[in-house]
């Protein structure tokens, strides 16, 4: 039986072709995407595009975007079989890895995927991009969906969403999963490691959609320098709740006491601190050494391996859920949704 696939074009280059009259970069419609692939055809799906209102360049992209995004899912859930989002490549990582926090209990295939280089650009990664993420967002194996997880395609490569980076503005090869292995690798075949790929329990109940995202996060990265009263302002903005903490190497920080009684102050205010390091590869181990070990008993949560762009949507979707300090803490030190590893 044939799949069948909804693309949501969001924006971004991909989006993007030369106006054969003018020569300037328009957007590409996407509704007519037979029209400029027939290839498309060929492949074992039905496809449907949605566009968004207004289309954006990702670094315009805010948490309402997201929102709106989760509930065009929610809302086309049971008509489709696998989901394809067409995203700048700028912000995709940061709206994947929301995506794969909001989206509860997903248990279909939703494939972000972008270009470097426009569509309609004759040496776009765009084609390949876009064709591949449909088939993977319609692979089945025995009559189930293979890669039922929020991922992200580019360059021959499937990682977990909320693993990624984007780490280049020029390669095509833009994005980076440092910490955890590729779901797929795409060259003659395309090969799926299976093992690496989130399933949900057999009797996994109905898709329910987190739509309330907190603000008042805040990344503070460490350098050598940073001085009292600049990590003091930071940190007393008044409606702050959490903090994304990019330490060094394995979680460490400066351990003099004006730095310390900062966070501390901090956190007895009732904002949490996550750390994550500064490093692309490994992970926080705050046990390590006395310049981590004074942040864990001050009540530094760790996050292990996880990205900046996991961290902020992680800290904004478990404090949008409102709860207690305790259960709150409790939840960010559990892999959700295969965010980090311990
Ligand atoms: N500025 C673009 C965006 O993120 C970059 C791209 O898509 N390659 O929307």
């Amino acid at each position: 039986m044939k799949s069948s696939i909804l693309i949501i074009y969001t924006g971004g280059t991909i989006g993007m072709k030369t106006d054969p009259e003018t020569g300037a970069l328009v957007p590409f419609d996407f509704s007519g995407i037979y029209d400029e692939f027939p290839s498309l055809k060929r492949l074992n799906v039905d496809i449907d595009v949605l566009t968004m209102n207004p289309v954006i360049d990702s670094s315009n992209v805010s948490p309402q975007n997201w929102i709106e995004l989760a509930g065009i899912i929610r809302d086309n859930y049971p008509r489709y079989d696998g989901f394809v989002v067409l995203h700048g490549t700028d912000t995709m990582s940061y709206t994947a890895s929301a995506l794969s926090f909001m989206l509860e209990n997903l248990s279909k295939p939703v494939v972000f995927t972008g270009s470097q280089i426009p569509i309609g650009v004759l040496r776009t990664d765009g084609r390949e991009n876009l064709i591949t993420a449909i088939e993977i967002a319609g692979a089945q194996l025995a009559g189930r969906p293979v890669v039922p997880e929020v991922s992200l395609y580019f360059q021959n490569r499937l990682f977990r969403a909320n693993r990624t980076s984007k780490r280049s503005a020029e390669a095509l090869s833009a994005f980076r999963s440092y910490n955890y292995p590729p779901l797929a690798e795409v060259g003659v075949n395309i090969a799926y490691n299976l093992p690496a790929i989130l399933r949900p329990e057999d009797s996994s109940p109905q898709l329910h959609v987190a739509t309330r995202l907190s603000d008042g996060i805040a990344v503070v990265k460490l350098f050598p320098g940073l001085d009292e009263r600049t990590l003091r302002a930071m940190l007393s903005a008044e409606e702050l709740r959490g903090v994304v903490l990019e330490t060094f190497g394995a979680g460490n920080a400066p351990t003099s006491e004006w730095f310390l009684r900062a966070l501390e102050e901090t956190i007895a205010r009732g904002v949490i601190v996550l750390n994550i390091t500064q490093c692309g590869e490994g992970k926080v181990s705050m046990e390590l050494y006395e310049t981590g070990l004074r942040l864990q008993k001050i009540g530094v949560v760790s996050g292990y391996d996880m990205t900046t762009e996991a961290a902020v949507a992680k800290l904004m979707y478990v404090l949008g859920k409102e709860l207690s300090v305790g259960e709150t803490r409790a939840l960010l030190r559990r892999p959700l949704k295969g965010e980090f590893t311990a």
